[in-house]
């Protein structure tokens, strides 16, 4: 197939790139650079020192002999180039994976709403005008989140995209399906339920192909692509505002920081190691929707995990301490959380779950870079609100620190 990958630099769009060009798909990458912009605009790097993308691309090329290809492309205000772009590939597939993905950045000032905003909403409505426009009858896939559902504790699993409702009408009640009422904990969650609905309309008014992934909290950094080569390295955030909870605890332990559970640590979270992400992705293009079918909606998620219980594992596996700090967050302080992923397993996922090897692996990778890690990037410090922005613990490793277990 060839398949057109945007945000194919990033943190999931790199390893899955490399993924299917290895499988010996056709890969174009569509990406504009911003997540690399935004390291320089907060000031943190990745803790694994990454290439250029064009020079990914020539090791990856040097290595395997196969091509992928980049276009630099700003999806969300170059609509007529993307438009050109599309007509000249003709993808058979599109991997969506161009949008500003961190809560904690979405959060921090207006500014920052209003470009999370502007910019995954317009990139998600321009792709799926530009689809419709050119004519491209290419299967769309998206990179979702869980987060949409929110994290309530309903008490039943969360279904895979849709909920059964009864109705009740002059006729006598009568059962539908239902989007899954949203209930987004963030800006740049609600910019992923916002999606939802732009393709609900696409998929109903034009008979566009989309498969949506409500994606878990990807853990892990290496793939078996990545490994090959020191060049192909992947990204790995540990900063507040874009490293994700895990990966941070394991970054944390390798360089003897206290491990930050926000308030609690009662929220309950869904999991998925970056290499069951791949694999899902591969998974969902071989189960193309037909046209005029409804969104397909699967659950990318392996497992479930209260943060406070990953922190006391990951600190029984290495000896860090453990700091519960005011949460900068404005969320449900304790949640349960069941998810329904038969989907994924029905098609054969063969899930990567919480193994001692594996997390012991990313802390080594932590080790490693431990030098290029700067330590006052570690705390996270966007609030959700003006009050709590006033309790934020800015110095985690300092005297204020509330307690140490
Ligand atoms: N948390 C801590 N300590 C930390 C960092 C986070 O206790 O140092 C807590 C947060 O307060 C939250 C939970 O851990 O309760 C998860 O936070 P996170 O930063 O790992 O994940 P989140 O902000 O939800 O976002 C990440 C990705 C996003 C993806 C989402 C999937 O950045 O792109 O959509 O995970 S999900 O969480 O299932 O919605």
């Amino acid at each position: 197939m060839r398949i057109a990958v945007l945000g194919g630099d990033g943190f999931v769009g790199w390893p899955t790139a490399l993924h299917l060009s290895n499988l010996g798909h056709e890969v174009h990458i569509l990406d504009n650079l911003s997540r690399r912009w935004i390291d320089t605009e907060l000031g943190v790097q990745s803790l694994t020192p990454m290439d250029s993308i064009q020079e990914r691309c020539r090791i990856w090329h040097q290595e395997t002999g196969r091509r992928i290809h980049f276009h630099l492309l700003n999806l969300a205000t170059e609509y007529e180039r993307l438009k050109s772009w599309l007509s000249e590939i003709r993808p058979d597939a599109v991997i969506h994976f161009a949008e500003q993905r961190a809560a904690p950045y979405s959060m921090k000032t207006d500014r920052h709403k209003v470009y999370t905003v502007n910019n995954n909403t317009n990139a998600t409505h321009n792709l799926l005008a530009a689809l419709v426009e050119t004519g491209i009858d290419a299967h769309l896939v998206h990179l979702g989140t869980m987060g949409v559902y929110g994290y309530s504790s309903v008490g039943a699993p969360i279904p895979e995209g849709y909920l059964d409702v009864q109705i009740d009408t002059p006729a006598g009640p009568r059962q539908q399906q239902i989007l899954y009422p949203t209930r987004p904990g963030s800006v740049y969650h609600m910019t992923k339920s916002l999606d939802q609905i732009l393709f609900q309309f696409y998929a109903q008014n034009d008979g566009l192909r989309i498969t949506d992934l409500h994606q878990g909290i990807v853990w892990g950094t290496h793939t078996d692509q990545t490994r090959r080569h020191e060049q192909l390295i992947n990204r790995f955030d540990y900063d507040g505002d874009y490293g994700t909870v895990l990966n941070r605890f394991l970054i944390q332990a390798a360089i003897g920081y206290p491990l930050t559970v926000h308030g609690t640590g009662g929220q309950t979270r869904a999991f998925i190691h970056i290499q069951d992400s791949v694999r899902c992705i591969e998974l969902a293009l071989q189960d193309a929707p037909a046209a005029g079918e409804r969104v397909r909606i699967f659950n990318q998620m392996t497992e479930t995990h209260r943060v406070r219980d990953l922190a006391e594992l990951v600190a029984r596996l290495t000896g860090a301490e453990v700091a519960y700090l005011p949460n900068p967050r404005k969320e449900a302080e304790e949640n349960d959380l069941i998810v329904k992923n038969d989907q994924f397993l029905a098609l054969g996922l063969q899930p990567i779950t919480l193994a001692e090897g594996l997390l012991s692996e990313v802390v080594e990778v932590a080790r490693k870079y431990a030098h290029r890690i700067d330590r006052s990037r570690v705390p996270a410090v966007s609030a959700w609100t003006r009050d709590i922005a006033k309790r934020v613990e800015h110095d985690p490793e300092g005297r204020r620190l509330r307690s140490v277990s």
